[in-house]
């Protein structure tokens, strides 16, 4: 059978696709562990944003695919819609799967769009077998994880059970297949990137993270032997920066400590290494592990500080990730000690901070911006955003703070819920304002390690940041408002992909 895997064009802020371009993982994950017969093409519309359209309809023509399948997040979903609507047209037989974040946590959502199936959680095995049973012409209703139509002409749905989550020890989950991918372009500020996984799973609960309603609170890890053949796959695929996509991969240090270690040892530390971590692991073990992880090649480190303020912290409840230990007592908040360790050994950090939260006032805000601009790198502050069946959703429910439904908005970068002291635009307005002048004092490190990057996209790239302003803004004959209303517009333009 010939399958067509797509995922969805939609950026946000802080990964322009100008300089921001990263394969999406589960999509070639699903193409490595389908039956070997199936001719499985793999298109990330990222590569293409401004050409979305045209790109799918020849694509379909090309392949002439039995099924297509949709990898959507909630901000997303808009476009999902209008791309299965687009496929649908082309070829009216075609089955439609959708899976991912999105159809997983809202699938009544995707009940009266023209799909065929959903695929909920982990999608490797479910959709190997689902693939098997429409050859086979039955037997759907055994397969864990599905939701498909049945009743009269497939009016209604049918929601199977549950499937586990893998432990993925066991093998059960095949490398995934890169040489499947069509459509070529991935880079990281100049580099060919590539993603890998090491783990799945976190045991953590923050409030604002899908991650437990998709698959329980839990902890899996794939054997080294396996991460280091991904590794080199990636790195023959051409990539030289790699994203770890682990959930959490800093919940067994000794662990990743070892990973640093086997990626020494097997000559893989020439590749430039991009991952996730918690404040506490770096904090806590900085000593022995931030030397390590830089002689691995790790550059950047993503950090989850979330908010430097206590009864942020409560809310996002994200308190335990972000608290230092000495000798099994709290010494208080753990970013500033994470910080000082990454930077000591010359890895530059991503500041993962969210801010707009119910309690936030604009001192708040300012507090957690100021810290940004003085420790952070490269600044990656959010919104608290109301992803379907998070912890945050309900209480910001409760709270009736919600103020836009508009989920192709819901991208991280648009604040869509309010405060009890302030408007979502407001905080939005603060952050915006903030933000953009912090990203412009990371491009000599950038220039440091990609002169010729930087020499060819700094011009683009300050106009992307700066987008709204004008010779009026600039000189200050017009206010920063007028500007941030031409920036939402351009924005809003944007967003229509398809
Ligand atoms: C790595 C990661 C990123 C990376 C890399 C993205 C990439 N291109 O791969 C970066 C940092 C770029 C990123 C950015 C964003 N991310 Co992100 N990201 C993750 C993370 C940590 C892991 C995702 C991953 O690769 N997992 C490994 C793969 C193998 O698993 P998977 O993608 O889930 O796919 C499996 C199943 O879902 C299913 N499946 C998936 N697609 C399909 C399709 C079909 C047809 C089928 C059958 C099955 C299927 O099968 C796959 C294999 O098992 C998750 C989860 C988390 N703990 O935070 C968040 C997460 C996915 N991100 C999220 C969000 C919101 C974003 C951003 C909008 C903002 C942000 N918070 O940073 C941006 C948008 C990116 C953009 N396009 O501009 C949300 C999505 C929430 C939602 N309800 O939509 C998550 C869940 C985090 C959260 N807040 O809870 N992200
Ligand atoms: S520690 Fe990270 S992955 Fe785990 S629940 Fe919190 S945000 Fe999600």
């Amino acid at each position: 059978m010939n399958v067509l895997l797509l995922s969805m064009p939609d950026s946000f802020e802080h990964m322009p696709a100008l300089a921001i371009r990263m394969p999406n993982g589960g999509l070639t994950s699903l193409a490595g562990n389908v039956d070997a017969h199936h001719r499985v093409a793999v298109a990330d519309l990222i590569l293409v944003q401004q050409r979305v359209r045209e790109t799918v309809i020849r694509l379909v023509r090309e392949l002439d695919p039995g099924v297509v399948g949709l990898s959507v997040m909630t901000f997303q979903r808009r476009t999902a819609e209008r791309i299965i609507d687009l496929v649908r047209g082309l070829k009216p037989g075609v089955k439609i799967v959708v899976g991912g974040y999105d159809p997983s946590l809202a699938a009544e959502a995707y009940e009266p769009m023209h799909v065929d199936f959903l695929i909920r959680g982990e999608g490797e095995v479910t959709f190997r077998e689902l693939l098997r049973s429409l050859e086979r012409g039955s037997g759907l209703e055994k397969i864990c994880g599905l939701s498909h139509r049945n009743g009269q002409n497939g009016s209604s749905w049918g929601h199977n059970p549950d499937r586990a989550p893998h432990r993925l020890e066991d093998g059960e989950i095949r490398l995934p297949r890169r040489e499947t991918r069509v459509l070529r372009g991935y880079t990281l500020l100049g580099r060919q990137v590539d993603v890998i996984e090491t783990s799945r799973g976190c045991t953590y609960d923050c409030s604002f993270c899908s991650i437990i309603e998709m698959r329980g609170r839990n902890f899996f890890t794939y054997s080294f032997d396996r991460v280091l053949a991904d590794i080199r796959d990636a790195h023959d695929h051409g990539a030289r920066t790699i994203f770890l996509v682990d959930d959490n991969i800093m919940l067994n240090v000794r662990r990743f400590q070892a990973l640093c270690e086997a990626i020494i040892a097997a000559g893989l530390n020439d590749i430039d290494y991009f991952v996730q971590a918690m404040t506490s692991s770096i904090a806590n073990h900085g000593e022995t592990l931030a030397p390590l992880m830089k002689r691995a090649g790790f550059r950047y480190v993503f950090l989850g500080i979330e908010n430097i303020l206590e009864n942020d912290l409560e809310f996002l409840r994200a308190s335990a990730k972000n608290t230092a230990r000495d000798n099994g007592h709290s010494t208080g908040n753990a970013t500033r000690k994470a910080i000082d360790y990454l930077h000591r050994h010359g890895m530059l950090v991503v500041g993962g901070l969210i801010v707009g939260n119910p309690g936030d006032t604009r001192e708040s805000i300012d507090a957690n911006l100021e810290f940004a601009r003085r420790y952070v790198d490269w600044p990656y502050i959010q919104h608290p955003t109301p992803y379907p069946r998070t912890p945050m959703t309900k209480d910001f429910r409760d709270q009736g703070l919600i103020q836009n439904e508009r989920l192709e908005e819901y991208d991280g970068t648009t604040a869509v819920v309010r405060t009890q002291h302030l408007p979502a635009e407001e905080v939005e307005f603060l952050r915006w304002k903030a933000e953009r002048w912090m990203k412009t004092s990371h491009v000599p490190a950038v220039f440091r390690h990609d002169p010729w990057f930087v020499l060819t996209h700094a011009p683009k790239m300050l106009a992307h940041t700066f987008r709204g302003s004008s010779i009026r803004s600039m000189l200050g004959l017009e206010s920063e408002r007028k500007v941030f209303e031409r920036y939402k517009a351009i924005r809003k333009a944007e967003r229509e992909y398809v």
